[in-house]
């Protein structure tokens, strides 16, 4: 088991401004996500950091659940207050990516991936294997994104037999080191780093080239599935765009930009 969390250490480790600022707490809750939704809507500031130890309903996309035991994960969500045009939004996505891989590689000495559009993998034979995702939560008005409630999970510390047996090829740091590692080291570089970001966005440095050239899906003969699919895309995934679409090829040669769905290899 690693180190505890808790207010005090998490405030300790931080050498952020503003982001992570201020932070809240909880052993147990149900998401960090909806409890800081909750913060977000009586007027929590940009930079509010909700950290669990354990969520008894961690969400993923579509309704799906996230599973981690206790006081082993990074279980954290971030309130931003962009104002940003709304297409923009998957630019806090992209930055979370790198942010997460950046800190695992810097804490950890593992050199991570980013499955399109919002894992965190290392990569595995011809695939990958996935310890964390991320959760982007936006409110918006007319063509603005207000606030966004960015979550991330990341398996710092999960044995190889706790692993959500829901998920497929999951993963943790502990397994792919064969040993531990400070949760409070990765969340210190994780925020650092996306604080730094996020303020050059502000200053109109797109984070898409850094986060495109940590994409392993690239290049790759895919099948794209998801609620906006009557029937899977296959194709190859040739890039990305500046907003974060996967540009898929079909074997027409049509190009779709596909904004949402989940990816798998083909073949
Ligand atoms: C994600 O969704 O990967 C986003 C996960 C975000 C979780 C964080 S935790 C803090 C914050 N508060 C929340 O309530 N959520 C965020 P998606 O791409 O839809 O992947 C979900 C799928 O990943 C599940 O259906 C499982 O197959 C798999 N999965 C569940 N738990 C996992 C785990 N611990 N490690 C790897 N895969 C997992």
């Amino acid at each position: 088991m690693s180190e505890l969390l808790g207010r005090a250490a998490v405030e300790e480790v931080l050498s952020t401004h503003w982001l992570g600022r201020p932070v809240y707490y909880f052993p147990a809750v149900g998401s960090t996500n909806d409890v800081l939704g909750e913060m977000a809507r009586a007027g929590a500031p940009a930079g509010t950091m909700v950290v669990a130890d354990f969520q008894s309903q961690g969400k993923g996309r579509l309704n799906r659940r996230w599973e981690a035991p206790a006081g082993t994960s990074l279980l954290i969500s971030l309130l931003f207050r962009p104002g940003w045009p709304a297409g923009q939004a998957a630019w806090l996505t992209m930055m979370a990516g790198l942010a997460a891989v950046e800190a695992v590689q810097a804490v950890a000495g593992l050199a991570a991936g980013l499955k399109w559009p919002n894992d965190l993998v290392v990569p595995a034979g011809e695939g990958w294997r996935k310890f964390g995702g991320l959760l982007l939560e936006g409110e918006f008005a007319g063509d603005r994104l207000e606030s966004a409630i960015l979550g991330l999970g990341l398996n710092a510390n999960i044995p190889a037999g706790h692993l959500s047996p829901a998920a497929i090829r999951a993963t943790s740091l502990l397994v792919e080191l064969g040993r531990p590692v400070s949760r409070l080291k990765l969340l210190a570089a994780y925020l650092e780093c996306l604080e730094f970001l996020y303020e050059a966005a502000g200053e109109g440095h797109s984070p898409h080239p850094a986060w495109n050239a940590r994409l392993v899906t690239l290049g790759r003969p895919v099948q794209v599935s998801g609620p906006g699919f009557d029937r899977p895309l296959a194709g190859t995934a040739e890039a990305t765009d500046e907003w974060g679409r996967l540009l898929v090829r079909d074997p027409a040669g049509v190009l779709h930009a596909v904004a949402a769905g989940d990816v798998t290899l083909r073949g």
